[in-house]
């Protein structure tokens, strides 16, 4: 589809562009962008020979996608310093801040976007905007202790939250669980906070209970955004 086609331009584009020959650990992201950029990684002659190239998953996804295409699986204790790490996203703005978590991974992606020399994204044009919020609207996602998460959901409302949303499972009754065992509010925040994300960030961070906020602010070095009309936009 078109939408492939977008995803696996960015993809091909961001690795031919940041992964050389002396990168040896990779983090992997997550969500249905970054399997392209297994396949192109998957592509280059010296990749699957050269055993001492590394892969680490942010999450479970992630990690089938690596063993899957019969690559090194790599742990971030392994390896706590990351030459690149490429992930997808739910929301970039002009200044690279991004959103991240539609795929409940942001605790693992942020702990190896961190980790990385280089923080590369991934993603179809629809995710380039210009504000937070713009076009993604389900609202931040917050990995939080299930113990803690009524307290969490009241404190965001008590900060400005229009509309925090427990993560429910589809097929599964209760709520959505994380490869950390936790869950997940969406907290949907006007404009005004949304553009300054690094400040929000920290709010959502200091409420107690709260795991990881997708919020990924001034970590990303460069993103790659795939149109279905064949052109890839790269920012930086
Ligand atoms: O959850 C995440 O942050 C993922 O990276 C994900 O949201 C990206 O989604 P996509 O690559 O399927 O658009």
């Amino acid at each position: 589809t078109a939408e492939e086609k977008a995803k696996r331009l960015a993809a091909y584009a961001a690795v031919d562009a940041h992964v050389k020959e002396h990168h040896k650990v990779l983090g992997i992201g997550s969500g249905s962008t970054v399997p392209y950029v297994v396949e192109r990684l998957c592509q280059e002659p010296h990749c699957k020979a050269n055993s001492d190239r590394w892969f680490v998953p942010t999450g479970f996804q992630s990690k089938e996608l690596i063993v899957k295409a019969g690559l090194n699986l790599g742990d971030v204790d392994q390896f706590p310093t990351i030459d690149v790490t490429i992930d997808g996203a739910d929301e970039v703005d002009d200044e690279l801040n991004a959103i991240k978590g539609g795929g409940a991974c942001q605790l693992r992606e942020k702990v190896l976007a961190e980790a990385a020399t280089h923080f590369i994204i991934v993603a179809d044009s629809r995710k380039d905007s210009k504000v937070l919020g713009t076009n993604w609207k389900q609202g931040v996602p917050i990995e939080v202790a299930p113990f803690a998460w009524a307290k969490v959901f009241v404190n965001l409302q008590k900060m400005g939250c229009e509309k925090p949303t427990l993560r429910m499972g589809k097929m599964k009754a209760g709520p959505v669980v994380t490869d950390n065992g936790n869950f997940v509010i969406d907290a949907v925040f006007s404009e005004s906070y949304m553009r300054d994300p690094a400040e929000l960030l920290h709010r959502i961070k200091m409420l107690t209970g709260v795991l990881e906020v997708g919020l990924f602010t001034g970590m990303a070095e460069a993103a790659y955004f795939g149109a279905p009309d064949g052109t890839v936009t790269c920012r930086w």
